[in-house]
């Protein structure tokens, strides 16, 4: 039998989902269907990449450790997952103690052969996107992944010996036309990497404390991008004692990823393979993204749009086969492609509320008002075998697509298969035989095939969309566990009972749903935006109102940690001559050391309060950036304490 491992990249579980993040995993999920009801060993994974300095900084700006802060996260992505059926055999989480050790244990193996090393290391670090450029790399002095600000960094670290592995990696592009696809991948990754060689690879960081820590040097954590590449082999027990599903299923047969990531998987990720003297994935390919205005689809460029991109909401509004069914089909594979409202609604309405939805209907209705069941097979003349042939010739045609991992092609063929079908209504002209007693014989007999048709495009459906499959087959008698095995023509015997279906797609007024669409992303955009809101909400105040404002400036003479709290530190604060006891959430940016002698500002006025048990007469001002990093607010020039801020 064959075996088929197939993996989505594991996902940054932000919270803020949007339809381009369904993208990568509902073409998976396919994929996967495909190929088990061809009858393949399918092993397909998914899971989440929840380490690295984003989650711990969030973490730390809600008081909460990175694991409370991450989980509820996961759990959403579970639930979106959920959602939209997505049949993965196993949930990689990077926090599991199977990957942690599975990490580990990879670590010691590649530093015991020297592939890792210790040296020291300077770049440029862009924090969202968890990437250290060197400086040609950089695009204006800002990441040329995401043109966003990088912080230059220098430390000591462990490196892979990447670059010895550079000519290896050409050698098996070469060879292996299939490793990395479409083409042009292949072409970028040599063009703007591999051609001039690589450079070694910084593997840890001493500065990012949730993280996997070294085994043979724990003050340093594990790149989280070599941490999250490893889900692909501890998902199937790599280096444990139960080592079967690795047996059985590596290599990768497919790796399925967004372009924007395919360096690490076509390159660095290949090379730790090789380190590690395991085979190469069969298949990488970098698909494009969804965008919105030409830009793509993300979550932390707010793009302003009025476009529904939530995807809870869409599956709450049109149902989790519609969405599947856009995302598969609208999107050209391998390029990019524009999301609008009006393109998923004119989509969905097209394909499965007229096309599909009104071919079952059609079916359906008329041979209940008709035959009160599926009719008889009957003689069949030339316009008949003319569907009957599409009818057996669809499967090969979405085989031949999805072994390019074409879905768009692969629902295209089915599809015409549904538009054949309704056009041989009109050419039969059903409702016209049924009012003539004699032609009874034909009506059943053009009912019958079209009842087929009916059938076996519910089957081929059945990787693509999740429940109107199988309602249209249970609503003919039909097993909903069918496999290919069951695209024969003829298999009806006639006599099924028809149970009568509910629309399966409703059709949609795109006019008046695109204005309800837009003014619940307004009203939602306001919700979503509490400190929009707040700002906007916050009246003017007066000179007098800000004047019973006291405002200090105050010299921290000793400062403490407060026990039990990663967050808060408890200072001394000499305010001229008097002292105060001030407690201040800035645990995670200031060492207590670093706090002794800076002079702050304090507002002094403050009603006192307990916190942690420990008295806080005032609170120390704090600048804070959009990471959530907090900086004090100090006075400019040298200063003694007690002076007044205005
Ligand atoms: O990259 N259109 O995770 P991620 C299409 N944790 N696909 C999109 C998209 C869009 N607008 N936006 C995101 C990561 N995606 C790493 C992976 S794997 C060892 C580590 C896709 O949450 C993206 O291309 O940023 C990727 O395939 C997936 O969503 C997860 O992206």
């Amino acid at each position: 039998m064959n075996k088929f491992y197939i993996t989505t990249p594991i996902y940054y579980p932000s919270g803020k989902w949007h339809i381009g993040h369904c993208y990568t995993t509902v073409i998976c999920d396919a994929l996967a269907r495909f190929h088990r009801m061809k009858g393949e060993d399918v092993f397909f994974t998914t899971g989440t990449d929840e380490h690295g300095q984003k989650v711990e900084k969030e973490a730390a700006k809600r008081g909460v450790s990175p694991l409370e802060f991450i989980t509820p996260l996961v759990n959403e992505m579970k639930e979106m997952w959920s959602l939209l059926d997505i049949s993965y055999d196993r949930f990689v989480r990077t926090t599991d103690s199977a990957h942690e050790e599975c990490v580990k244990k990879i670590y010691e193996k590649l530093y015991k052969s020297g592939d890792i090393y210790k040296a020291e290391y300077e770049g440029f670090y862009c924090v969202p996107c968890e990437s250290m450029w060197t400086e040609a790399q950089l695009v204006d002095g800002k990441c040329p992944d995401c043109g966003r600000e990088v912080e230059k960094r220098k430390e000591e670290s462990y490196f892979f010996r990447l670059s010895k592995y550079a000519p290896a990696i050409l050698k098996h592009y070469e060879e292996n036309p299939e490793f990395l696809q479409p083409k042009s991948r292949v072409n970028e990754m040599v063009n703007n990497f591999l051609k001039e060689g690589l450079q070694d690879l910084s593997v840890s960081r001493t500065n990012v404390k949730w993280g996997v820590p070294l085994p043979f040097d724990e003050k340093h954590t594990a790149y989280v991008w070599i941490d999250a590449l490893l889900n692909y082999v501890s998902s199937l027990g790599y280096l444990t004692e139960d080592d079967s599903l690795f047996k059985r299923y590596w290599a990768a047969d497919l790796h399925l990823m967004g372009k924007e990531i395919v360096r690490f998987h076509a390159i660095i990720w290949p090379a730790i393979l090789m380190a590690l003297g395991l085979p190469l994935p069969k298949r990488n390919y970098g698909h494009g993204w969804l965008l919105i205005g030409g830009e793509k689809l993300s979550k932390s460029k707010e793009s302003g749009s009025e476009e529904l991109t939530d995807p809870y909401e869409l599956i709450k509004r049109y149902g989790a086969d519609a969405v599947r069914y856009f995302l598969l089909r609208e999107i050209p594979f391998g390029s990019d492609g524009e999301y609008t409202n009006e393109r998923f609604l004119l989509r969905v309405n097209a394909d499965l509320a007229n096309d599909f939805g009104n071919l079952v209907s059609r079916t359906e209705a008329m041979m209940l008002q008709n035959f009160g069941c599926v009719p008889k097979r009957g003689k069949e003349e030339p316009l008949d075998k003319e569907l009957i042939g599409l009818a057996e010739s669809a499967f090969a045609k979405v085989e031949d697509a999805m072994n390019r991992l074409n879905a768009p092609e692969a629902l295209s063929a089915i599809f015409a298969l549904v538009s054949r079908a309704n056009k041989y209504i009109d050419e039969t002209t059903p409702w016209a035989l049924a009012k003539d007693p004699e032609k009874k014989e034909r009506l059943g007999a053009v009912l019958y095939n079209l009842a087929e048709v009916v059938r076996m495009t519910a089957v081929l459906l059945k990787p693509f969309l999740i429940n109107s499959p199988a309602l249209v087959l249970k609503s003919l008698s039909q097993d909903e566990s069918a496999g290919f095995e069951a695209l024969k023509f003829g298999l009806m015997k006639g006599g099924e009972k028809i149970e009568k279906l509910a629309p399966l797609f409703p059709r949609i007024d795109v006019k008046k749903e695109l204005q309800a669409v837009a003014e619940f992303v307004r009203a939602n955009r306001k919700k979503e935006n509490p400190v929009e809101k707040e700002e906007s909400v916050k009246e003017k105040i007066s000179i007098e109102d800000f004047d019973r404002i006291e405002l200090k400036v105050g010299e921290v003479v000793a400062c403490e940690k407060v026990k039990k709290s990663e967050k808060l530190l408890h200072e001394t604060v000499k305010i001229g001559e008097e002292f105060r006891s001030v407690v201040s959430g800035i645990g995670k940016f200031y060492t207590p050391e670093e706090m002794i002698g800076k002079k702050i500002v304090l507002v002094t006025n403050l009603k006192p309060a307990k916190l942690c048990g420990v008295l806080s007469e005032g609170m120390i001002l704090c600048a804070e950036d959009e990471n959530g990093v907090l900086s004090l607010v100090t006075p400019e020039k040298a200063m003694g304490s007690g002076g007044s801020v205005r």
